[in-house]
């Protein structure tokens, strides 16, 4: 910051003053440049979580989706656009959370994202492909009540709906 009298003209050559002394000389001179770069980071929050949640195991997690905003002191806002994934690999079934982490304006951060990992055509949520999955999936055929997970680990063709096609599909999974 630097400071002005009250012609407008720049006092100490335009160097930058001590926050005091200038108050001391107030109103006799004005406190300029304060503002954008005088701000501190008062906390960093998720806003919203990323847009997939769900995968089929092997996807890789994305954080697309994802709101993390730095709220400063002076109640203005910046979005933390760069950051730590916990897991950039094939996700496995088991994994049950990433971790989005990293360092904004020396204000550390770290938000654990909750995510489903199912086995395509794994309809007891076991984690492999049994005979037992094929018979689940007949008694589910026409079912609407399924949904998320749920749903996609049954509906091996993708279509919405539980039909003979899965059924096919998945016993062809069996053992794979
Ligand atoms: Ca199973």
């Amino acid at each position: 910051m630097y400071a002005e009298n009250a012609d407008g003209d720049r006092v100490n050559d335009g160097y930058p003053v001590l926050r005091v002394w200038a108050l001391a000389h107030a109103p006799d001179i004005t406190i300029v440049g304060e503002g954008a770069q005088g701000r501190q980071v008062r906390e960093i929050v998720k806003q919203s979580d990323p847009t997939q949640l769900i995968y089929a195991k092997g996807e890789i997690f994305s954080a697309a989706g994802i709101a993390i905003i730095a709220k400063y002191d002076d109640d203005s806002e910046e979005t933390v656009t760069v950051y730590n994934l916990s897991k950039t690999t094939a996700l496995a079934f088991g994994d049950t959370s990433v971790t989005v982490s990293g360092t904004y304006e020396g204000e550390d951060f770290s938000f654990a994202i909750p995510i489903d990992v199912y086995v395509l055509g794994d309809t007891d949520g076991s984690g492999t492909v049994t005979v037992s999955d094929a018979r689940n999936a007949i008694s589910l055929i026409g079912n609407r009540t399924l949904s998320g997970a749920e749903l996609a680990r049954v509906d091996v063709d993708g279509s919405g709906t539980i039909t003979i096609s899965d059924i096919r599909a998945i016993i062809n999974l069996i053992g794979h």
